[in-house]
Parts: C-alpha cells; sequence; structure tokens
C-alpha cells in the first residue's frame, strides 16, 4: 500500500495528552465526582437501571490501584457513521491495556456490532495498528449500522466473548449504540456476568453531548472540512459574481454542523432546523426569506451568494414534518405492499390515496424528485433518511419559481444562477484535526484506565476541551444517567436524548447577533484547510460552537 507524505508523518505524530493520562495505570484511581451526572433522570429510567444506576460520574486522580495489572482480554466496536478519531480511539485503548500488563488483549469485531453477532474479529497489536495512528476512517475494523439490542442478540454477545474469554466492550459510537450500551451493561448485571461495558462517545453531528460530554469526536475535523471547502466556495462565488451557491450540511435533525460551519464562514443565508421548528417556519416563508436576500443583494448589484442548511431542515418545517411522519407510519405499516409497487407512479397515487387532506396537499406540491427522495427506504427506525434528500434542489426550484413571478411582475431585474452542493461524507474519513487526534487519543486511554478500574455501564468522558490539553479532565458518566424516557410503538423506551441547538445558546445567539449583516454585506470568512503542523492558534484551536460553550466569547 501506497503511503502519502502527510501520512506517514501523521503516524509519527504524538498526541497531546492529558498529565493524569501520562502516569502508570496502576499509579491512577477514580474520584467519584460530587456533582450529579447532570440529567436527573426519572424514577421510571431508574426502574429500568436498578443495577447500573449510579448517580456519580467519575473523574482520574493518582493513587493507587491494585487491580490495574490484571490482564484483561477487551473487545472493541466501531458503530454507525464513520467519524475521524476512532482509529485513535482503538489504539489509546491498546497502548492503555499494553502500558497496564503485556498480557492484556484488544480484539477488533469487524464492521460494527453485526461483528459479534458473527463472531468476526482480529486481535490487534501495536503493530497492526502503527498505520492508523492519527488516520481518519474506520477502515482499521470497518463499521456498521446493526443494532444490538435484543434479548437473542444480548445472549450470542455473552456466548461469544465466554468462548473467547473476553471480559469487555468497548462500543464506538453515537447516541443509539450508547443507549443500547446502556441496556447491554443492565442485562449483564442482571446475568450475574463479569463483562464490562463502556461507551465512547462518536459522531460528527455533535448531537452526543451533555453536561458529562462535551462534544462528539469528529464533530470538530468535519465541520472544519466542510468550512474549508465552503470558504473556497464562497471566494469563488465573490470571484466570479454570478452564483448562488445552496450547500446542504449533513447532521440528521440537528443543526450543529450547520451553525459551527456558518459561525467558521459568515455565510449569507444559514438556515437552522431548530429555529424553524420553533418558529413554526413553512416553507413558503424559508423560500420568501430567502428570494428577499437575492433581491436585496441584486439591486445592490450583487446577484451572487452563499446559503448553508442542514439536512435535517426539511424534518423542522412543520408541514413537511407532519408528512414525512405519516409517510414512515403508513411506509412501516404496509412495508410488505408497499414493497410490491414498483413504479413511482404507482407508490406516489398509493400513498396519496392514503395520507391526509394536508399532506397529500404539501406531497403533491412537492417536485418529483424529491416525492421520490421521500419515499425511499427508511432507516433501521424506520424514520426517512434525511441525508438523502436533496432539499437545497428543493430551495432552489421553489427560489427560481418565485424570482420568475417577480420578474413578470417588474420587480426583479437582476439574474439568479444557481449551484448545489451536498457536503457529508468528505467530511467522515478526513485525517483528524490536532484536536480530534488528541481528543480521541485521549478517550481511547481514558476508556482503559474505566476497564482498569472495574467500572461498567460508562461512557468515556474528558471535560475542560476548549483548554490545553495537558489539563484536560478525564473519566467517566453512568449510561444510565443520560437516558430519558420516549414513547415509541406505544412503549416507553430508555433513550439517550439527541442534543440539538439551543436557540438560547452562545452559538446560536453569536450567529442571530451577526447574521442581518451577513446577509447583504459580504462579509465571507476563509477558514482554509485544516493544518496539522504550525502555530497553536492555527493548528490546535477547537470548534467555535466549543469555544462559545465554554465561555469563550473571544472565538467570535
Ligand atoms: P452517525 O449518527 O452514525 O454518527 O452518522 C452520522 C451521519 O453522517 C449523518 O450525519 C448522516 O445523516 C448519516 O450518518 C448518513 O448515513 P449513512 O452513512 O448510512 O449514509
Amino acid at each position: 500500500m501506497k503511503i502519502s507524505p502527510l501520512q506517514k508523518a501523521r503516524n509519527e505524530y504524538q498526541p497531546k495528552t492529558p498529565t493524569i493520562l501520562t502516569q502508570e495505570p496502576n499509579k491512577v484511581t477514580v474520584k467519584y465526582r460530587e456533582d450529579s451526572a447532570g440529567n436527573n433522570p426519572s424514577e421510571g429510567v431508574k426502574a429500568l437501571f436498578p443495577l447500573t444506576f449510579n448517580s456519580k460520574s467519575v473523574e482520574f486522580i493518582e493513587g493507587e490501584n491494585s487491580s490495574a495489572d490484571t490482564p484483561r482480554n477487551v473487545a472493541v466496536i466501531l458503530s454507525g457513521g464513520q467519524a475521524p478519531g476512532g482509529h485513535n480511539v482503538i489504539i489509546g485503548i491498546l497502548d492503555g491495556l499494553k502500558a497496564a500488563s503485556k498480557d492484556s488483549k484488544l480484539f477488533g469485531f469487524r464492521n460494527g456490532p453485526g461483528g459479534i453477532l458473527a463472531d468476526n474479529c482480529v486481535e490487534l497489536t501495536s503493530e497492526s495498528v502503527a498505520p492508523f495512528r492519527n488516520t481518519g476512517g474506520f477502515d482499521m475494523i470497518g463499521s456498521g449500522r446493526t443494532k444490538l439490542e435484543s434479548r437473542e442478540q444480548f445472549e450470542k454477545t455473552v456466548k461469544v466473548f465466554e468462548e473467547r474469554g473476553i471480559t469487555a466492550l468497548v462500543v464506538i459510537g453515537g447516541d443509539d449504540s450508547n443507549t443500547n450500551a446502556g441496556l447491554l451493561a443492565e442485562y449483564l448485571a442482571d446475568i450475574g456476568s463479569k463483562i464490562q461495558v463502556i461507551g465512547v462517545p462518536k459522531t460528527i453531528d455533535g448531537d452526543l453531548k451533555n453536561e458529562q460530554i462535551e462534544v462528539s469526536f469528529g464533530f470538530d475535523t468535519a465541520t472544519k472540512t466542510y468550512s474549508e471547502l465552503i470558504g473556497n466556495i464562497a471566494r469563488d462565488s465573490n470571484s466570479a459574481k454570478k452564483y448562488w451557491h445552496f450547500i446542504r450540511l449533513m447532521g440528521r435533525s440537528a443543526s450543529h454542523i450547520a451553525l459551527e460551519c456558518a459561525l467558521q464562514t459568515c455565510p449569507n443565508i444559514c438556515l437552522i432546523g431548530e429555529e424553524v421548528a420553533e418558529k413554526g417556519l413553512t416553507l413558503d416563508s424559508i423560500v420568501e426569506t430567502i428570494v428577499s436576500t437575492i433581491v436585496e443583494r441584486s439591486k445592490q448589484g450583487k446577484d451572487y451568494g452563499l446559503v448553508l442548511l442542514p439536512e435535517g431542515l426539511i424534518e423542522a418545517i412543520p408541514e413537511m414534518n407532519t408528512l414525512i411522519g405519516e409517510l414512515n407510519t403508513l411506509l412501516s405499516e404496509d412495508e410488505d405492499y408497499f414493497s410490491t409497487l414498483t413504479t413511482f407512479e404507482d407508490q406516489a397515487e398509493w400513498v396519496n390515496r392514503r395520507l391526509s387532506r394536508d399532506s397529500s396537499y404539501v406531497f403533491s406540491t412537492l417536485p418529483n424528485e424529491i416525492q421520490r427522495q421521500l419515499l425511499m427506504d427508511r432507516d433501521p427506525h424506520g424514520n426517512v433518511q434525511v441525508s438523502r434528500i436533496e432539499t437545497e434542489e428543493l430551495l432552489v426550484d421553489m427560489a427560481a419559481t418565485a424570482i420568475r413571478e417577480r420578474k413578470s411582475r417588474g420587480e426583479f431585474d437582476g439574474k439568479f444562477s444557481s449551484l448545489t452542493h451536498f457536503f457529508g461524507y468528505e467530511g467522515r474519513c478526513a485525517f483528524p484535526s490536532n484536536f480530534d487526534a488528541d481528543y480521541c487519543y485521549a478517550l481511547g486511554r481514558t476508556t482503559a484506565l474505566l476497564i482498569q478500574n472495574n467500572l461498567h455501564g460508562y461512557i468515556a468522558t474528558v471535560k475542560g476541551l476548549a483548554g490545553e490539553a495537558s489539563e484536560w479532565s478525564p473519566g467517566g458518566a453512568p449510561l444510565s444517567q443520560m437516558m430519558n424516557l420516549e414513547r415509541r410503538h406505544g412503549k416507553d423506551k430508555p433513550v439517550i436524548k439527541k442534543a440539538l441547538v439551543e436557540i438560547s445558546g452562545a452559538p446560536f445567539r453569536a450567529f442571530a447577533a451577526q447574521r442581518e449583516s451577513w446577509a447583504l454585506e459580504t462579509a465571507y470568512r476563509y477558514p482554509g484547510a485544516i493544518q496539522y503542523y504550525g502555530p497553536g492558534e492555527v493548528c490546535d484551536a477547537t470548534s467555535i460552537t466549543l469555544q462559545l460553550e465554554q465561555g469563550r466569547s473571544s472565538a467570535m
């Protein structure tokens, strides 16, 4: 395999680590934090986790740990979408295990949770992981979206682990995978198994965060990658002065990615799904806002601009949310019949007859291609896959129609020429930024310490992330503490709540304070490519979102 000069250099990069993680593992112990883990779960949640419910999070401090040297056989899986830094988590776990006992072993189960069920694993050694140090991607062992959630799957996991002598499982995943990790932890405690479960917060979407988790890994690199591309497009737009660029960004229901990219690049418009939902903004009103900005800029001779939108916008618009909800129900209730309809026309006619009058009307007003996308396969939860709906095309289509109408009424004499883009996959496997490389390695070492301190049903945490890496505080928080009860299919289900953009939060407020001037001025900011070597303020800066959330208002 050919290795690029950057990969070679990155393989040699030594992640910056919190001071406590530089100690020998047998000289590090846990201290229970006095603050509660934050979420204050309901009695219902406590009742569902009687054995692993623990209100205390932990941090690591210097102290004797006599069980650190016990050899451990640990399994690790990568679950869900790729996020930069996953390899460093695994390498951090391996280094942490080996630092305590050369006889410890780490097994990577391939292609996500499904790898456990298929008993498909490989032992990871210092030699085999070396080429993956500080690289992006999940290709070391692969990832997958199979869910580990049923009792049969839990039983199979125990069987596979017992046969292999595995005594701990690390689940590197998002809110869903960590919810299931919490349920598995409770099951294991219930059957009297000694297998430990530890979660690690991963997702570029940035929606797995709470009082204990400051940010999920991958968000930093992905948003920096998108912001570089957006900045380049903005500069192209400001040079050629002839295109309006509409850029959709990944992130599922949460708009953290779009918001961070807006703070980084100062576009003319950035739509935030959470604001749209909170204010109940209709599709027409959103298009009207875009069109008025196009018209106003045109009056100033600026027939060009930049619009950012989150992929979850489509679900946030009230009438679309109702329509999508109805479609999800119809398609799951009559999945078998629906799958026999082979043409789009038959499918559209079938749903149209079953939708409510309002939703049927909304559906009929959408371009065919968007209708088609709304009828595509659902995700494993039965939800529409927002990454596959080209909302940017919908907005361009509607804006172009509105502009033609204004033109015909003599209200617009400029030009509207548009280009659309979708950024998602471009950022999920980038070489991790220094922040993600350092954070992920610290998460891995923290995970090893949680295992060596015999903790079970915890998620690894590292706090104080806007500060110097040497001062970060590694620890863990009970997964059960992060659960909320949500009504799913008529039953209360414990889930780790997705963190959405808070309209009252510092990042949104910083954006809202400036967006009007960004709309008409051309105030683009050009972040440039991620830098791995050079001055700290260039190479080690964290996301603006994280800095603002941690009270660093100078970030903007
Ligand atoms: P996770 O939630 O698993 O981290 O995945 C994030 C994500 O990249 C979303 O932003 C996007 O909607 C989705 O994955 C795309 O899924 P897929 O990789 O299956 O196309």
